[in-house]
């Protein structure tokens, strides 16, 4: 459904409730992969869009700009809302809430995001007044109109949400049981969204970088997955739900970056092929002369090659794709639904139309040392560009959580973030972080088609240069190992 505009005063909302300020944490992540990629916050762009009409709204991202207490003081927030999309950002987020409540008890503060909806409980402190589950917009939004007019009664009827009463996290109503839809055409509710206040992110955007690639600006086509991979939360974040827009808003969105690099962010990117025809033919016609990254699956590439091919011709980069395993019976325990075979055909079809391959694969704690051989002369001999190596973690929420609960051998959130393993190993840990790290070193990034993407001044020698000191961190076991021992946090 489409966002509904209550009809209300909106300029006696500014003044009952006072300006929202929406907050992206700062992890500071035990091993730097997220050194390699920091992109916009965008969800919070998009919550920001939905309520702009309301209240006067701001974003700090705090990655790059830290005093959180200065922008407080410079905005005079009544609300405050923070993102938690990563599990491993649970400590910092915690920091932050009481940061603001120090700073003033009285400002109403709101948490969201993936890890918070999925994880709930992980946020039943006295700092956080209420805790959104799910996608943000209609729900933020009604949520400010309730708290301006002091409405418990309107609170109570938004859906998933949990508010706090005689100190307790209570939760107002869910579905008893939701019908799952996985779209096979673009929906009116995604097509007619908010759009992203990407200006409120303007002073950061020299910051923001994707692997070699500088100044990237991301957007959105789909929410959600058709798919059930047991290790995955993104189908329950999206209760199995799957979605996209017109292929004419995509396009339009795109025309107004001004960045040359477009990382789509959604989970499953071009499922729907007359939407990806559409998007390719689009982009070609009106001259849109950019790159994109995408996260797609082995399964579409094959069914709808001539998809990707066109693209591909639009100036289709790099996929993401979710190789996980490289056997049949593994694919089959992660409920992965697809095949070695048709991993490899995609591979062949993606780099037949010069696409390049960012790999995910998962490393089971439980290898021995050969299947890390295994793994690394699968990526070398497909000539995977962009290996991803992410150890098998079972995030709160998912099906693998309920299934491995009891052998976790952490349950500190910092160690939840792919590159440590909280679950035993088979081979002794330092063994095992010393193959992890030996991963990078035997497949590396490849710098294919580098050369014209310099010719094109899509990144320059400098960045290529940045990318590589940050990637340094990847391989040296000894950082992995270093993290085992941490200090408590609360
Ligand atoms: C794009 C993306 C990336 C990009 C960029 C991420 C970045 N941090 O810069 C790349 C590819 C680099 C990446 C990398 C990783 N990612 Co990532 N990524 C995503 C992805 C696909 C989209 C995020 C996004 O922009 N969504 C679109 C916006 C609109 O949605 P949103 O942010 O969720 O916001 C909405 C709601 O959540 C809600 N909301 C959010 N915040 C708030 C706050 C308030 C107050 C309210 C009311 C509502 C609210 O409202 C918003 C609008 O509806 C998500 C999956 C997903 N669908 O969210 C995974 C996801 C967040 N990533 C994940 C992971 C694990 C990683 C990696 C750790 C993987 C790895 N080791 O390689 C790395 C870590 C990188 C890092 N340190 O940042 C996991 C996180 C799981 C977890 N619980 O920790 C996710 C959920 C995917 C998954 N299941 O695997 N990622
Ligand atoms: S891993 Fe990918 S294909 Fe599987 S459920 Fe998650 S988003 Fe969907």
């Amino acid at each position: 459904m489409p966002i509904t505009l209550p009809i209300l005063n909106p300029r006696a909302l500014r003044l009952s409730v006072g300006p929202v300020l929406l907050v992206q944490p700062k992890n500071e992540y035990l091993v730097g992969f997220n050194e390699t990629v920091m992109v916009e916050p965008l969800g919070l762009e998009f919550l920001a869009g939905a309520i702009d009409d309301l209240v006067d709204v701001s974003i700090i991202d705090m990655r790059i700009e830290q005093n959180l207490e200065q922008r407080l003081s410079a905005t005079q927030a009544g609300i405050v809302g923070v993102t938690c999309g990563y599990t491993a950002d649970v400590p910092v987020v915690r920091n932050v809430v009481r940061r603001v409540k120090r700073y003033n008890p009285e400002i109403v503060v709101i948490v969201g995001g993936h890890h918070a909806s999925l994880s709930p409980e992980d946020f039943f402190i006295s700092e956080i007044d209420y805790i959104v589950c799910g996608e943000g917009e209609q729900a933020f939004r009604d949520l400010i109109l309730a708290i301006a007019e002091s409405n418990r009664d309107k609170i109570r009827q938004i859906p998933r949400l949990y508010f706090q009463e005689n100190g307790q996290h209570i939760l107002t109503w869910d579905e008893e049981k939701h019908r799952f839809h996985v779209n096979k055409e673009p929906t009116a509710e995604m097509t007619q969204r908010p759009r992203p206040r990407r200006d409120l992110v303007n002073s950061y955007r020299s910051h923001y970088y994707f692997l070699y690639y500088k100044n990237p600006w991301t957007v959105e086509s789909a929410r959600g997955c058709a798919f059930r991979c047991n290790f995955c939360s993104v189908w329950k974040f999206h209760r199995g739900d799957y979605k996209t827009e017109e292929a004419a808003r995509t396009i339009e969105e795109i025309r107004g970056v001004e960045g040359r690099y477009v990382p789509f962010v959604d989970d499953l990117a071009f499922r729907q092929p007359q939407v990806a025809r559409d998007l390719a033919r689009g982009l070609i016609a009106e001259g849109v002369n950019k790159r994109y990254w995408a996260q797609c699956r082995a399964s579409d590439i094959v069914a709808h090659p001539e998809s990707f091919q066109a693209l591909a011709e639009a100036g289709l980069d790099m996929v993401l794709m979710g190789i996980e395993a490289i056997d049949q019976e593994t694919l089959k325990k992660l409920n992965k639904g697809s095949k070695p075979t048709m991993n490899i055909e995609a591979i062949k079809i993606l780099h037949d139309a010069g696409v390049k391959i960012w790999g995910a694969l998962i490393v089971d704690p439980d290898w021995r040392e050969e299947d890390f051989d295994r793994l690394a002369e699968f990526v070398n001999h497909y000539d995977i560009e962009c290996p991803q190596f992410t150890i098998l973690t079972p995030l709160p929420g998912t099906e693998l959580y309920k299934t491995v609960e009891g052998q976790l051998m952490s349950k500190d959130y910092r160690h939840f973030d792919f590159l440590h393993t909280v679950l035993p190993t088979r081979l002794p840990i330092e063994k095992f972080y010393e193959r992890y790290a030996q991963l990078y070193q035997q497949t590396g990034m490849k710098m294919n088609g580098i050369m014209q993407l310099l010719r094109d001044r899509i990144v320059t020698i400098d960045d290529l240069r940045h990318f590589k000191e940050k990637f340094q961190e990847l391989i040296n076991p000894e950082i992995y190992l270093r993290s085992l021992n941490l200090e408590p946090v609360s």
